[in-house]
């Protein structure tokens, strides 16, 4: 049934082959391709835009914007109407004239034989590859006519949107205004939410002008790596990385299962039992506190430690509970109690207590401090050292080291990817307050970086037109775990018609055969694409995209600039940009009062805002000028003023209210979650009676030829790693007859695949790590998403992928 990739001699990845067929086989790929006159030996000199080459060619401005989220702008060279190559463009910073492995084959994506040429219906099985070819007219007719039959028989809400990452602009985001104006559910793939849901509460996170962001990583005497590997995943910013460390000394502390690249590069790789950085965290907090060491001057004035907790309820002692203000109202502060027994708020109280309980107008009160040392006094070193697998003297060493600022402390979606998440990343962010690593020069961090002013997702405002019904969020994963019940809280679930673009939900999401099983029900599955996936093979029409170098756009993401993205050739065969596709459905909705009259005003009302009209930052500004920086790095870090963008303006490692990131109905413990803790994932850990049928953990890793399952079919990529393989440790694969380079079927209750077993000693026993980004067909059988598992968290519907138990063993194939 699907494509089997076969495992010859000349694979690339087989052990046997050296370097010197391998570039053989490179040059082979190159004028197979037709373009190796072009590409070969590629030059890097840089070319003006608009000016014509020696070899005859037009140099245009482009920006890749795929989901690793660098947004690295390029030249596009262009020779007879076709893009031929692409290479790096002189910016005004250095740092940011870079372009990686694969910003580099982007004219092989274009020409790509995978390209989705017209719109087309499906007249097979859905994913049996049977196709009809229609036109735009019908396509746009069939889809916008049962969008109206559901909205009348079901309610408008019964057509749904799905977006994802694979075009991170404003006008490829064009369906999220038409969702809000249809009414229609938007589903939300839930991928990073613990990242993204514990940064604003806990250390706050905004963007504004100034700030130091990467650049602040030079004066950080230590660098944290936490379940993060930028080596694979960041290349953009593991430079700063590297040269903070070749050139100005700092140490690189690697806490990761994996001995993976990054690690390779780290001054102490700390290799952890996966799933416990929470009690890595707590215990390294417990040596500070224990040894005197915890910053108590830091704690009173950046955070929220003095504050004074209610034992009744969490809430924290007001002005009104003391008569002194109305409740609700922006005068009821919460309160401090000084050491000379005078209470007020924290404006007033100059010298607060930061540990007792005390009884105050009759109410029993802790401050929030006392509350997180109780969480931290059961977590001693030789406790969390046999959880974590880390001997007792590294986590006090890491302790030491914590302390010995400025520290910058990174944590990557290694964590976010784990169901106890975000209990862990409050743990860390809390050990750092502790610590008293913020707001000095050193301790910018992932996620902490301030003041890029980005363009990228679609702002909020602009996915909402006024006047319209707006769009009801359900996010998938919790969406997989109600539908027994279809009710999403006290909404219905009732999906009809589920339209797909920018993501490739089989090959990205948790829970497969789930998905598959509530298409069921779905009557008319819409995805537009570039290239035919394995999400887009199942659908029931078809529609082609173009590649983002056949349409005009810009984007920003963390690169400090905005970048224009000119058209630099005619959209192939019949592919459309979304923008456009949109616009002709927003017309056959007849809602085109909601929509943008063209491009220009779309990009109009994304600078329309006080921080790009401070730099003159219009779009017809950008056009011309095809980069803008929007401001120079400058010295000021976030927290310097001891001021944060959190409710209370300090470092919250307590959250007096729990902010809910979707509501599906759960219930939440909220004294449990108010503070940092650490319990085992829910499914990867060795006390599940899961464990005893599926005894390894199954993970993954990025890969540097591929983000996500974009280029995973580019040939000159494929010569690097031309089929999926998972690693796993020596031990586990001897104990089960596996020899390195045998084929595996690894399996759990959820799904099955079968792939080729590498033997890795930087794996852990009991672990199976996976180079994500491959799709379907690239699989001798089954597919490694189908295996990963969906629980989710109360506070977080998260996407879990980490948390997934699995066996495997010998294939015969
Ligand atoms: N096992 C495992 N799975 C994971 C992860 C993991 O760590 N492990 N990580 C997860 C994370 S963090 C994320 S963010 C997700 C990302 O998940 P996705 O957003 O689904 O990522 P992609 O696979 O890049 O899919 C993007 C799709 O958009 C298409 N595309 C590109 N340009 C355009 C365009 O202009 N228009 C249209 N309509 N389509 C376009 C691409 O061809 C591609 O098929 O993956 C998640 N999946
Ligand atoms: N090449 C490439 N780059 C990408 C992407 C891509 O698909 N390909 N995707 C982009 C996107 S959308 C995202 S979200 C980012 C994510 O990029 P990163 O933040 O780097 O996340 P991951 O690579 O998923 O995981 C990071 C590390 O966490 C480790 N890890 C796994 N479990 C644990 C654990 O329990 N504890 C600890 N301490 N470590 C653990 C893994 O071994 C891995 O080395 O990358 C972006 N960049
Ligand atoms: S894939 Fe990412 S790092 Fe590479 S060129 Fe594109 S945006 Fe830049
Ligand atoms: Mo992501």
């Amino acid at each position: 049934r699907r494509g089997v990739m076969k495992h010859t001699q000349e694979t690339i990845v087989s052990t046997a082959m050296g370097r010197r067929s391998f570039l053989k086989g490179s040059a082979a790929a190159v004028v197979a391709a037709g373009l190796g006159s072009n590409l070969a030996g590629s030059d890097f000199a840089f070319a003006e835009e608009g000016q014509t080459t020696s070899k005859g060619e037009t140099v245009n401005p482009g920006v890749c914007r795929g989901g690793c989220g660098s947004g690295c702008q390029m030249n596009v060279h262009v020779r007879d109407g076709k893009i031929v190559k692409t290479s790096r463009r002189q910016q005004t910073d250095p740092n940011i004239t870079r372009v990686c492995n694969r910003g580099l084959t982007h004219a092989l994506r274009v020409y790509g034989e995978d390209r989705l040429k017209h719109p087309m219906k499906r007249v097979g099985e859905r994913g049996e590859g049977k196709w009809e070819q229609m036109s735009w007219d019908e396509a746009l007719a069939t889809i916008s006519d049962k969008w109206k039959e559901v909205a009348e028989k079901y309610g408008p809400d019964s057509n749904a949107f799905l977006c994802g990452s694979g075009n991170i602009t404003p006008d490829a985001q064009h369906g999220k205004r038409l969702a809000a104006a249809m009414g229609a559910t938007t589903l939300d793939a839930a991928q990073d939410r613990v990242f993204y849901a514990a940064f604003p509460p806990i250390v706050g996170m905004g963007k504004g002008p100034g700030g130091g962001g990467r650049n602040d990583l030079k004066n950080a005497k230590n660098i944290f790596i936490w379940g993060y590997n930028p080596a694979e995943s960041e290349s953009q910013t593991f430079h700063y990385l590297i040269r903070a460390r070749a050139e100005h000394g700092a140490r690189i502390i690697c806490i990761d299962p994996t001995y993976t690249t990054t690690a390779s590069k780290a001054d102490l790789f700390v290799p952890i039992c996966p799933g416990t950085d929470g009690a890595l965290a707590l215990a390294m907090a417990n040596v500070l506190v224990n040894e005197g060491l915890a910053d108590e001057a830091f704690m009173a004035t950046d955070t929220v430690a003095p504050l004074l907790v209610k034992k009744s309820d969490g809430k924290y002692l007001r002005l009104s509970d003391l008569g002194k203000a109305a409740a609700g109202t922006s005068d009821d502060k919460p309160v401090a109690r000084g050491k000379d027994g005078s209470i007020g708020t924290l404006a007033e109280i100059t010298d607060p207590a930061l540990k007792g309980s005390f009884g105050i107008e009759g109410i029993e009160v802790t401050t929030a401090y006392d509350l997180l040392l109780e969480r931290v006094a059961e977590w001693t070193p030789e406790k969390a050292s046999e959880i974590c697998n880390i001997p007792v003297d590294t986590i006090k060493e890491l302790a030491h080291i914590v302390k010995d600022g400025p520290n910058s402390i990174n944590i990557g979606l290694g964590l976010d990817h784990v169901t106890n998440g975000m209990a862990t990343f409050s743990a860390i962010l809390s050990m750092g307050m502790i610590a008293g690593q913020y707001g000095q020069p050193g301790n910018s961090a992932k996620g902490t970086w301030r003041g890029e002013t980005a363009i990228g997702w679609m702002p909020y405002g602009l996915a909402n037109p006024k006047g319209a019904p707006g769009s009801t969020v359900m996010y998938s994963p919790a969406l997989l775990n109600c539908m027994e019940s279809k009710k999403y809280g006290d909404k219905d679930i009732n999906i009809k018609t589920l339209y797909i673009w920018n993501h490739n939900l089989f090959g990205t999401q948790v829970g497969g055969n789930r998905w598959r099983e509530f298409f069921e029900g779905v009557e008319l599955l819409v995805v537009t694409d570039v290239v035919m996936t394995s999400t887009a093979s199942y659908a029931d029409i078809v529609l082609p995209a173009c590649h983002y170098f056949e349409c005009e756009s810009a984007t920003g993401d963390d690169t400090r600039y905005v970048f224009y993205n000119a058209k630099s050739a005619e959209p192939l065969y019949e592919s459309k940009s979304d923008f456009e596709i949109f616009k002709m459905l927003f017309e056959k909705m007849d809602l085109l009062q909601y929509d943008f009259k063209n491009l220009d005003e779309l990009f109009g009302a994304v600078f329309n805002n006080p921080a790009a009209q401070k730099i003159d930052l219009t779009w017809d500004r950008l056009k011309k000028e095809g980069s803008v920086l929007t401001f120079e790095p400058d010295k000021r870090v976030m927290g310097e003023d001891a001021t944060y963008m959190t409710p209370t303006g300090r470092l919250q490692f307590y959250q007096e209210s729990i902010p809910l990131d979707t509501d599906y109905g759960q219930k939440i413990d909220f004294m449990k979650e108010r503070l940092p803790y650490w319990e085992p994932p829910m499914e990867a850990w060795k006390e599940n009676p899961l464990a005893k049928k599926y005894p390894i953990c199954f993970t993954s890793e990025r890969n540097k030829y591929k983000v996500h399952t974009q280029y995973t079919r580019v040939p000159w990529l494929l010569e690097f790693e031309n089929e999926p393989y998972i690693a796993v440790n020596p031990a586990d694969c001897e104990a089960r007859g596996i020899a390195d380079g045998d084929y595996v079927r690894m399996f759990n209750d959820r799904g099955t695949c079968t792939l080729l077993a590498r033997f890795n000693n930087g794996v852990r026993p009991g672990m199976a790590v996976i180079d994500h980004g491959w799709d379907l067909d690239q699989f001798v059988d089954g597919f490694y998403c189908d295996l990963l598992g969906y629980n989710v968290t109360p506070v977080v519907a998260n996407s879990y992928y980490f948390d997934t138990l699995i066996e495997i063993e010998k294939a015969t194939i």
